[in-house]
């Protein structure tokens, strides 16, 4: 028995160790055939900045992980065995408190910094100051919709216009949208942008981000469906899990032989399409 209990705990740590290497850019390399247990490859500008931290901390939570493991896995075998003598009870050391309490404050010390950098390129005020907004998304229980300035980029004006359920976006180009929540809180989470960001009723919060075509033509080639999922990461509600959407991106036309399927002729699509009665749904 006591052998069998050891061999199960150590079960734990291994199987636990090898969802850790199961992180796609570890072991394996970058790649459509790898994993992808963790995040899905990533296509946006920061996103290997996020991935980077995400990387520190795993390895911080691999490192506590196998030493506490594989302590535990240590003391059921050697203290299962039957003994005669008395146990001793100890409380208090305060040398082990120091080191308890010392080391895991280093390491958020140490996360502190390494992350202010990317903080700061991302989530700050001024990431987003003087560009003008690519569109509003608004939040609801249980879908999103995104509306659009339309061809005068500008908000308040007859050319606006709605989509539901997906975001279009052009690549290569810093976009800025307002978040807002309709009712309750929600989160917009688009994994293989890296962009995650609460939506919360009665404010409007400004998000960016910037789809690279080259990271998403290697990301998608050889796929079909070439849209990615947008994912409702703040339990909401009894419809959260069904709170879905999605993102195509598009490539900007910088001349008239590459409007064909372009952002630009979605856009007037879109357009077109709210202003005429008898225009087919797509
Ligand atoms: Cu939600």
């Amino acid at each position: 028995m006591r052998y069998i209990i050891t061999l199960l705990l150590l079960l734990l740590v291994v199987l636990g160790v090898w969802t850790f290497i199961g992180y796609e850019p570890w072991l394996l390399g970058p790649g459509p055939d790898n994993y992808h247990w963790w995040w899905p490859p990533e296509i946006s500008t920061f996103g290997e900045k996020i991935d980077f931290l995400f990387r520190l901390i795993s390895v911080m939570i691999l490192v506590a992980f196998v030493l506490t493991g594989g302590l535990l896995v240590w003391f059921v075998y050697k203290y299962s065995a039957p003994r005669e003598d008395k146990g001793v009870f100890s409380h208090g050391n305060h040398k082990l408190e120091m080191i308890w309490t010392a080391v895991p404050a280093a390491l958020l010390v140490l996360i502190a910094f390494a992350q202010m950098g990317t903080w700061a390129d991302i989530k700050f005020a001024g990431a987003t100051k003087d560009k003008p907004v690519h569109a509003e998304i608004y939040a609801s229980q249980f879908d999103w919709r995104f509306r659009y300035p339309g061809p005068d980029k500008e908000f308040g004006t007859v050319d606006d216009f709605e989509t539901a359920w997906e975001l279009v976006v052009p690549a290569d180009e810093d976009l800025v949208f307002h978040l807002r929540s309709q009712d309750v809180l929600h989160s917009f989470f688009v994994p293989h942008l890296r962009v995650k960001q609460d939506a919360v009723p009665g404010m409007t919060i400004p998000i960016w981000f910037n789809v690279d075509s080259e990271q998403f033509i290697a990301a998608f080639e050889g796929h079909e469906d070439k849209t990615f999922d947008i994912i409702c990461a703040e339990l909401c509600g009894w419809g959260h899990y069904k709170m879905s959407g999605r993102v195509r991106v598009l490539p900007h036309s910088t001349s008239n032989e590459d409007y064909v399927g372009s952002y630009e002729e979605w856009v007037d699509q879109q357009v077109e399409r709210h202003f005429s009665n008898d225009a087919p749904l797509d």
